[in-house]
């Protein structure tokens, strides 16, 4: 009868490690590891509004359960993002913030039409999804410098802290909502992102494990110790 081999383990853990290389370009679109930003509240609360944020602060998530419209206006207060009570969602044409907010850094081009300025600009809709939920990237609510850097508010780079409170303006049924939250420093070690570590500690804790039941196996076996690795 042939002796079990290795192979299975190989294949688990080939798997884990897939996984984990799998994962690190989606963790590359997050915001700042150094940073989180957290949500602490929306005043007035609005029943069947959900408001969220994903990836640390890279997206600002709204869903509308209202039953009325939900606005979002852009850095200029213009018109940018709206949720019809039908579950139509819908950006400005004419918002800078449709332009900016595309890339984290906000470098995208944006087109000489998007001047719109003020909540009476004249919009030029166009709906991007029915889904009743927009995600979104906001200036407001991450650290924009370069990534690793602290921010000025920064005593002790070594300690986490509060860095500042910021605030999201949206209108729900023609009244003034607030969406408010904390930007937090949250430093990682340097050199090497968390997920990371996390990724590599299950894998040699997998490994080990596995050797240990190989070898015991064997040795119940009376087979030879040697290693097949
Ligand atoms: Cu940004």
């Amino acid at each position: 009868m042939p002796r079990p081999t290795t192979r299975p383990l190989v294949v688990l853990l080939t798997a884990v490690l897939c996984a984990l290389a799998g994962a690190a370009p989606a963790a590359a679109h997050q915001a700042d590891p150094n940073y989180d930003s957290r949500l602490n509240g929306v005043t007035p609360a609005v029943p069947g509004l959900q408001v969220s944020i994903l990836a640390r602060g890279d997206q600002l998530a709204i869903a509308n359960e209202t039953g009325r419209t939900v606005e979002i206006p852009g850095y200029r207060k213009e018109p940018y993002l709206r949720l019809l009570p039908d579950g139509t969602v819908q950006e400005n044409l004419r918002s800078q913030a449709t332009f900016a907010n595309r890339d984290p850094k906000g470098t995208s081009p944006i087109p000489a039409s998007a001047n719109a300025s003020g909540p009476d600009s004249k919009p030029q809709w166009r709906t991007i999804d029915r889904s009743s939920r927009v995600e979104f990237h906001d200036h407001r609510i991450h650290w924009m410098g370069e990534t690793g850097e602290p921010a000025p508010q920064v005593q002790d780079p070594s300690e986490p802290q509060k860095v500042v409170d910021w605030t999201v303006p949206i209108v729900v049924d023609g009244k003034p909502v607030d969406v408010d939250g904390t930007l937090y420093w949250t430093p990682q070690q340097a050199g090497f992102p968390l997920p990371a570590a996390v990724g590599l500690v299950v894998v040699l804790l997998l490994g080990g494990g596995l050797v240990l039941v190989v070898r015991r196996r064997r040795g119940a076996a009376g087979a030879p110790a040697e290693d097949v690795w």
